[in-house]
């Protein structure tokens, strides 16, 4: 839900208010994106699993409207940099998701060649400048990446993503007062996924209205349910109008939930099943499918070829990882900080 005040300072250029304004191939294009992205990341599950891929990898499953709604406001040039939690945001901006999943297992057609791993995920043609584990940092890396396009003079806007944990960092807070200083074009979009780790951000906030946080800095801040890609789209894009029109950064709060566990080592015990459940009545792709299907845009047997299309493109992109060979020896310590 977009705050009044934003929403009449705002002018908006948002001609997708209902699913009556989508297009039937932007609805199926959007449906395919996010079910690609399940099923990768639940291959990249199994594939961790049988002990192809090591070191960390954290799934999104359960958030994948944002990256695909919020990617359906951009325009040419827009830069995109998030978390360690960047496979759908990656496979959102458009990468070649047999690069991705190369690089999870370490081959050489990686995107960062096998040695970012899924934490480093990087794609400068794409505008997409990662992937970072440490907590936060995508912040002010993001300002920063504003601050260029601010000074070339550009139209394009930075899409920030952080989580709830990042959200209560010292860095946050010092990249929030230069991007409203300088009025940078940065959307700054916290994925609440309500857990930071094991800690939950009830017990870690002391409001839980994460994007009142940028009040202090007269940064504007909405809540969007981030469950429906709808939402993400209608009052995204209202926000995306405001950064775009030069009025300097946002604040989006992405109420949202991953439905696995932190990273591949966390069986999520701090949770009951009951609120897990309830949260499944909420998925982002059901109820797009949904959607769909009641408002007759297309048939049970048009989903159904979709889903085994993206069935085998999965296989595909599997084998393309499985096949590539491991980096050479060589390049053992080239191009990487040590
Ligand atoms: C500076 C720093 N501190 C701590 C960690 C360890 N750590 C990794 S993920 C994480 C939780 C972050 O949670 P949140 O920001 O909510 O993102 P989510 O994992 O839910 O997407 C922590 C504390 C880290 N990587 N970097
Ligand atoms: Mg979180």
């Amino acid at each position: 839900m977009v705050s009044k005040s934003l929403a009449s300072s705002a002018k908006s250029s948002s001609k997708h208010n209902s699913i009556k304004d989508f297009k039937k191939d932007e609805l199926l294009g959007l449906y395919q994106e996010m079910l690609l992205i399940r099923r990768f990341e639940e291959k990249a599950g199994q594939l961790y699993g049988m002990g192809l891929i090591a070191g960390f990898c954290h799934l999104y499953i359960g958030q994948e409207a944002i990256a695909s709604g919020m990617r359906f406001t951009m325009i040419d040039g827009d830069k995109v940099i998030t978390t360690y939690r960047d496979h759908g945001h990656m496979i959102a901006v458009g990468s070649d998701p047999k690069k991705i999943m190369a690089e999870l297992l370490g081959r050489r057609d990686g995107s960062s060649k096998g040695k970012g791993g899924s934490m480093h995920l990087f794609d400068l043609e794409k505008h997409f400048y990662g992937g970072h584990g440490i907590v936060g940092a995508s912040v002010p890396i993001g300002a920063g990446l504003a601050f260029a396009d601010k000074y070339k003079g550009t139209n394009n806007v930075t899409y920030c993503y952080f989580g709830d944990g990042a959200a209560h960092q010292g860095q946050v807070y010092e990249a929030f007062n230069m991007a409203k200083l300088w009025n940078l074009p940065v959307l700054f979009i916290i994925e609440n996924n309500h857990y930071a780790m094991g800690t939950s951000v009830s017990r870690s906030s002391s409001i839980d209205e994460l994007h009142k946080r940028g009040i202090g800095f007269n940064i504007p801040g909405v809540k969007i349910n981030g469950m429906d890609i709808f939402d993400v789209i209608k009052d995204g894009q209202k926000c995306v109008d405001y950064v775009r029109s030069g009025n300097g950064p946002m604040i989006i709060e992405m109420d949202t939930y991953r439905y696995r566990g932190h990273s591949m080592s966390d069986p999520a015990t701090y949770r009951s099943k009951e609120e897990v459940n309830c949260k499944k009545d909420l998925d982002p792709i059901d109820t797009l499918r949904g959607n769909i299907l009641q408002n007759s845009v297309a048939s049970e047997s048009e989903i159904k070829k979709i889903d085994d299309e993206i069935k085998n493109q999965v296989n595909e992109i599997v084998e393309f990882a499985k096949n590539s060979p491991e980096p050479d020896e060589s390049e053992l310590l080239t191009e990487i900080y040590n």
